[in-house]
């Protein structure tokens, strides 16, 4: 028994995230919570939704709505499809909490009373079109590293680098289009994350095992031209954390908000926070203080990979930097992106699925199963509906859903609606025994270190030795000649079936719980030894056929929804 503390990304406010957004932090977070629970571990897992900066503000204006009720209503919305996608945060706060205002302001108190923080007077962008200075996604311009021509203010989703808006070559305002900017005068606290360079790049050098893709994009930006760049950590934005320094006013600062980079990872402290005064918990501290236990705890978030330089370096500068003993991040698992149907998804011109979309064309484990087993690891991935159709149509319903319902179906009519007692098991149990006990103990072994795709398939493999196993040895013949034989046969494909249930879990909740209700059993211990867990459900154990686990896409509903979603949305 361990104790895990694990985040997602907290996803922007500004409307519902797509496929790509799901699959590169909540799920395979989700995934990982799961797996960490059934196997009785301690876990604490967060999320929220990052309420703050110029995403929440665009998107209200766009909407018509005062920031702070546009949030609350998408929050509700998040919350919702999370739940729809059967996401099991212990708490899925906001990053607008006062736990998060308070919390950030204490990070800035404390920084600045290290040092750590400078005032600087400095020329920002103003537009007099729109009567503003235009931070971050108010101005988008040709990014000055690799000339991407739609790089935002505060960064290039082409190649990552964190940028500022005076960056920006040909910047335009987002608001109205106009490009009659003017640098103007103003005064903003910058964070010293340059004085924490060999300090970051140590703890970074001295990571175990972390994936090739953060600690590349963090060396990277280590080391990018003259080393770490110092960062702008307040805006000109109505909507935000007022910059206090603690409880005290900050002399200068009067009318600004901290940078939303600054606040959101703040956030999945203050979630915890958020999560006691819920009623969940009653000690955050044990998971996030160090001299408060959380010594013991396991620490991995999860992250696409633009996300990974905010939290490889600017959010432990605020960790380390304060100098007070927070719990830092052991094991960050960043993801590249997923793209669709030979393009990349797009939220602006709703290219692609999004998650409400897709609860209303199928369940979430349809969902769940393909995107985990397609997750971009190792490289970008692309969902196409006729790859999607295979795996559904393959791995879901031949592979594992067949098997439950040939299995009990077959029971029912020979036997009936128990485990039959009959027979022994013989050399074909013992290898199958044997090769299902690597396959799990393989898959384990992918959790634990986190690689979803191989789990995956590791995962597949134990269904597909199943399959294997009742094609080999054919009860529907045996039972002409050998009927004990066959319900031998019977009786341990049945558990089987239950077995299944309890380790496709973390990928496929639902239908795991269907199948254990069909096998009328909550037994969910973990198959440590196959052969005890395969006599779980013992002799005369009653059971019921279950209603069809997963059903097949249609050739027609594939063409369907490949229109649908081409790019319709606004
Ligand atoms: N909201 C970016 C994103 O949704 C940002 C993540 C914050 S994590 C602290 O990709
Ligand atoms: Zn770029």
């Amino acid at each position: 028994m361990a104790r895990h503390l694990i985040t997602s990304a907290i996803p922007y406010i500004n409307g519902i995230k797509h496929l790509g957004n799901l699959v590169g932090s909540q799920l395979p977070a989700d995934l990982y919570a799961r797996y960490l629970r059934a196997r009785g571990h301690e876990v604490l897992f967060l999320c929220a939704t990052d309420e703050h900066g110029t995403p929440a503000e665009l998107a209200a204006a766009k909407a018509g709505k005062p920031v702070a009720e546009y949030c609350a209503e998408m929050w509700e919305v998040q919350a919702k499809l999370a739940d729809g996608f059967r996401l099991s945060f212990d708490h899925f706060g906001r990053s607008s909490s006062t736990q998060n205002h308070k919390l950030t302001q204490h990070f800035a108190g404390v920084l600045a009373d290290q040092g750590l923080i400078r005032e600087v007077s400095e020329t920002q962008m103003y537009s007099k079109a729109d009567g503003r200075y235009l931070p971050d996604r108010y101005i988008e311009g040709t990014c000055p590293n690799c000339g991407f021509d739609s790089a935002r203010g505060d960064q290039c989703d082409n190649c990552t680098k964190q940028l500022d808006p005076v960056d920006l070559i040909n910047p335009h305002s987002t608001i109205s289009g106009s490009t009659d900017l003017e640098m103007r005068e103003t005064k903003h606290l910058y964070l010293r994350q340059s004085e924490m360079k060999d300090q970051l790049e140590e703890w970074i050098d001295t990571r175990e095992g972390w994936p090739v893709l953060t600690t590349s994009i963090a060396k990277k930006w280590l080391n990018d031209g003259d080393g770490l760049q110092d960062r702008g950590i307040t805006r000109d934005l109505d909507w935000g954390v007022p910059v206090q320094r603690g409880d005290e006013p900050w002399p200068g600062m009067e009318g600004k908000v901290f940078y939303v980079w600054f606040d959101a990872p703040i956030e999945y402290i203050a979630c915890s926070q958020e999560w006691v005064e819920a009623g969940k918990g009653d000690d955050w501290a044990r998971w996030w203080r160090t001299d408060k236990g959380a010594d013991d705890v396991r620490y991995t978030q999860f992250m696409g990979k633009d996300n990974v330089p905010f939290h490889t370096l600017s959010f432990p500068v605020t960790i380390l930097g304060s100098g007070e003993p927070w719990k830092l991040v052991d094991y960050i698992k960043s993801f590249n992106y997923l793209n669709y149907d030979g393009g990349q998804f797009s939220t602006s011109r709703g290219r692609g699925v999004f998650m409400d979309q897709a609860l209303e064309i199928l369940p979430a484990d349809y969902w769940r199963w393909w995107l985990l087993s397609h997750a971009p690891e190792s490289s970008d991935s692309e969902f196409t509906w006729e790859n999607f159709q295979i795996s559904v149509n393959k791995d879901l319903a031949d592979v594992l859903g067949n098997f439950a319902s040939r299995v009990t179906k077959f029971c029912r009519s020979k036997f009936s609606e128990a485990v039959p007692e009959a027979g022994t098991y013989g050399p074909d149990e013992d290898r199958l025994i044997a090769a299902l006990t690597d396959k799990l103990r393989e898959y384990e072994q992918h959790m634990e270190t986190i690689e979803v795709r191989k789990a995956a398939a590791a995962l597949r493999a134990a269904w597909v030795l199943g399959n294997e196993y009742l094609q080999e040895v054919a009860p529907w013949t045996t039972f002409k000649t050998d009927p004990d034989k066959a319900a031998a046969q019977i009786r341990l494909a049945l558990n089987l079936i239950r077995l299944y249930a309890v380790v496709s879990a973390p990928f496929i909740p639902d239908a795991s719980k269907q199948l254990l209700d069909a096998m009328q059993t909550d037994d969910r211990n973990w198959p440590d030894d196959v052969p005890s867990a395969l006599a779980a459900l013992p002799a005369g154990h009653a059971f019921a056929v279950p209603e069809v686990t997963f059903r097949k896409i249609t050739d027609d509903e594939r063409a369907e929804w490949q229109e649908r979603f081409a790019g319709v949305r606004e």
